[in-house]
Parts: C-alpha cells; sequence; structure tokens
C-alpha cells in the first residue's frame, strides 16, 4: 500500500506507462486526460477498484479543483501529482510557426502544469506529498526556433521555484526530463528513443525514496545507436 497518486497526461505514452507501473507498486490512482474512453478502457485493465478516472482538460481550473475533490472524497487522500500532460507545438521556428499552436501549447504546457500543482497542493501538504513535473531534456539545452523548448524551459524553472516555495514543509519536488521517448507525441517514431516504461522507472525510483531524499532532477536520454565502422 504505497498512498494515493494523480497521473495527469494518463491515456497514452509516459503517464499511462507510469500509471501501470505505480499500480504494479501498489498505489491507489486518479487518473486525467481528455480522452475517457482510454481513461476508462487503463482503469478497467489496473483494476477499477484502485482507480478514479477523471475527464479534464489541465488548462480548466475548475475540472482540476473537481477532480481533486473526487480524489478526496474517493480515496480520502492524495500523496503525489504527476504533472505530465503536454503537447508539441508547431514546427517552423519563430518566424514562420503558427501561433494559435503555440497558444495551445503553452497553456497546456505552463499554465495548466501552474494549475494541476495549484488545484493539488492544499491536499498534498497535508500529508507531506510529492510533485513531479514532466520537464525534458528539450528544457535544458537550446532548440534552434522551438517554443516548445521554452515552455520546458518554464516547466524547469516552475519546479526550481516550486521547491523553494514548499521548502520546510516536508515536501518534495522532481523534475522529470525526458530526451526523445517512442509515444503518440510524435507522427512518426524517432529514430533512436527512450521507451515509454524507461520514464515511468524514474518517477517510481522518485518516489519510492526515503522522506529525507529529495530526487530534485532525472535527466534522462536514450543511448546513440552504435556507430558504423
Ligand atoms: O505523449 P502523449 P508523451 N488536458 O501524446 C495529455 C513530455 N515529453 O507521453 O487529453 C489534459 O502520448 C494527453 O491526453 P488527451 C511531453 O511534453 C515527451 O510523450 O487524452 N490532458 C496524453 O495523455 C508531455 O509533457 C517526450 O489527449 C492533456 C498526454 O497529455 C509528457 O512528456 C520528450 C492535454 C500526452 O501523451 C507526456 O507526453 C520529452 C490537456 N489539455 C518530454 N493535452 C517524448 N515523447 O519524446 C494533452 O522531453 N494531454
Amino acid at each position: 500500500q504505497n498512498g494515493v497518486l494523480l497521473i495527469t497526461g494518463a491515456s497514452s505514452g509516459i503517464g499511462a506507462a507510469t500509471a501501470r507501473a505505480a499500480a504494479r507498486e501498489g498505489y491507489k490512482l486518479v487518473l486525467a486526460a481528455r480522452s475517457s474512453d482510454k481513461l476508462t478502457a487503463l482503469a478497467q485493465e489496473l483494476g477499477p477498484e484502485n482507480v478514479l478516472a477523471c475527464e479534464l482538460d489541465v488548462t480548466n481550473m475548475e475540472q482540476q479543483q473537481a477532480m481533486v475533490e473526487q480524489a478526496l472524497e474517493t480515496f480520502g487522500r492524495l500523496d503525489g501529482v504527476f504533472a505530465n500532460a503536454g503537447r508539441g507545438g508547431s514546427p517552423g521556428g519563430f518566424s514562420e510557426a503558427d501561433h494559435d499552436a503555440w497558444r495551445e501549447m503553452i497553456l497546456t504546457n505552463i499554465y495548466g502544469v501552474g494549475l494541476t500543482i495549484q488545484a493539488c497542493l492544499p491536499a498534498l501538504k497535508r500529508s507531506k506529498g510529492h510533485v513531479l513535473l514532466t520537464g525534458s531534456a528539450a528544457g535544458r539545452t537550446t532548440i534552434p526556433g522551438s517554443m516548445y523548448s521554452a515552455t520546458k524551459w518554464a516547466v524547469t524553472g516552475i519546479g526550481y521555484n516550486l521547491r523553494e516555495e514548499l521548502r520546510g514543509t516536508g515536501m518534495r519536488v522532481t523534475l522529470i526530463e525526458p530526451g526523445m521517448v517512442d509515444t503518440p507525441f510524435f507522427d512518426e517514431p524517432p529514430t533512436y528513443a527512450l521507451d515509454d516504461r524507461d520514464i515511468a522507472n524514474a518517477v517510481i525510483y522518485a518516489l519510492a525514496q526515503p522522506a529525507h531524499v529529495d530526487v530534485n532532477e532525472i535527466l534522462i536520454r536514450p543511448t546513440p545507436p552504435l556507430s558504423e565502422e
């Protein structure tokens, strides 16, 4: 029995893989995304008595607060949140990209993460809980013209600033920073990439540490393929 973990972006990719790994570790799960059909199927797979599936858009604070209320009614507590929902933007650089696509991405990747944290904080403060965020290797390096990378630099900043805000509360903040992961995030599979379970393993590692260990960041990149002789 490992407490209650809320995961946004749980309908596919990294979020769904983390839900499966956390279920194996004995967590009760609150799973959130917009695709309720996928969440329902995942809840069936993991055991509906252990899972609360919440259809929500992370950019909507009312829906986020309703999710936390429902989680507390169902499980009585919240021990961790993995703010993982995110999306890519438009390619093309600052001179060419589709700025409407930028708006959706910025709202989801930055504002949505902030809302998830704010909605969960009261319950997490009571449990001395754990906040985990999906940043990115792209939030650690420069990528020419990439607004996506800029949104993930913002997530890095959210993690750092939140940790300082929560200093002395017993709460912990972990930034999970993947390189390329083979998920539905990409239309075409990347040439070499991590598996979504590799990232789930990192989340479980951070969660499993004793209370005096605050894993600040885990940056994980795929190993480049062997170069040809
Ligand atoms: O991609 P995908 P990943 N409200 O597309 C949800 C970051 N990342 O697992 O709403 C609520 O399979 C969406 O659900 P739905 C990436 O930036 C990835 O790779 O049903 N949920 C789905 O569950 C992101 O932060 C790579 O469409 C919303 C999930 O988000 C995280 O990893 C590398 C939503 C996206 O799952 C998970 O992405 C890296 C909204 N408004 C960072 N919008 C990589 N794949 O290489 C989307 O460094 N979702």
